[in-house]
């Protein structure tokens, strides 16, 4: 009578990681990729902020991530704190053809260091690697190990931050590094895959038994408050690297 091939629930916690980043760098998208696999060219500004569920199975646990999308519009600006309050994990994005926006994602790495919970996980991402061409460009899940990143933005390339700068920040204030496209898919699930095995055990809240069924699916549940219903209609995709 024993089933000894029966799962075992896994454990399941969630996750609060909130989204910053100045305008249009493509935090929505890259949400949007992670949620549903999908993409929108012509993505609308989110307004206020948009509130998004997805569930990642590690080995030993369900990771349940709350995401809030934040809006990068300097209007929204002071409301951000409402959606970084408690977060574990934040994804500072920018935009590696604009340089303005590192210098954002700068300062809200210096705001979430003074003013969020202490230990939350930090990971900074490049976005818009699709436009990034030749030299300088990377795969996105070596460009943590790469030691040959080139030091200058090269001619003819829409890159205008190398990868070397952004690195070199990032490993000085200990955040994670990726570059990613929203627009074909690379180095998303990494960045959200390396959040979920970073946040210690000790800051899993709402560790609970698994139910006996689902434990291969992925689930899509969104609650937004945002009022300019930027969603994509796409189903739940069929994958997860966590
Ligand atoms: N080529 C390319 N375009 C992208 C990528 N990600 C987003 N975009 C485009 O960039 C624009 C802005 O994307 P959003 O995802 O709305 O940017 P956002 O950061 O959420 O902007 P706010 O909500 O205003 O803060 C849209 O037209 C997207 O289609 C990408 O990886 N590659
Ligand atoms: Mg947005």
């Amino acid at each position: 009578m024993s089933d000894s091939n029966a799962s075992v629930p896994k454990p399941s916690s969630s996750v609060k990681l909130v989204l910053l980043g100045e305008a249009a760098v493509g935090k929505s998208s890259l949400v949007l990729r992670f949620v549903n696999n999908d993409f929108q060219e012509n993505k609308e500004p989110t307004i206020g902020a948009a509130f998004l569920t997805q569930k990642c199975q590690l080995p030993t646990r369900t990771i349940k991530f709350e995401i809030w999308d934040t809006a990068g519009q300097e209007r929204f600006a002071s409301l951000a704190p409402m959606y970084y309050r408690n977060a574990q994990s934040a994804l500072v994005v920018y935009d590696l053809t604009k340089p303005s926006s590192l210098t954002k994602a700068k300062h809200w790495v210096a705001e979430l260091q003074r003013q969020a919970s202490p230990g939350i996980v930090i990971a900074l991402v490049g976005n818009k690697l699709d436009l990034c061409t030749a030299t300088g460009e990377h795969d996105a899940a070596e460009a943590e190990n790469s030691e040959t990143a080139t030091e200058e933005p090269q001619e003819g390339d829409a890159r205008k931050i190398t990868t070397k700068e952004a690195k070199d920040y990032a490993e000085e204030e200990g955040l994670l590094f990726f570059e990613t496209s929203a627009k074909d898919g690379t180095g998303v699930q990494e960045v959200f895959n390396a959040i979920a095995n970073a946040i210690p055990e000790t800051q899993l809240k709402g560790s609970r038994p698994a139910g006996a069924t689902g434990q291969a699916g992925q689930t899509r549940d969104e609650g937004r408050v945002n009022l300019n219903a930027n969603a994509g209609a796409g189903g739940p995709k069929d994958g997860c690297a966590c």
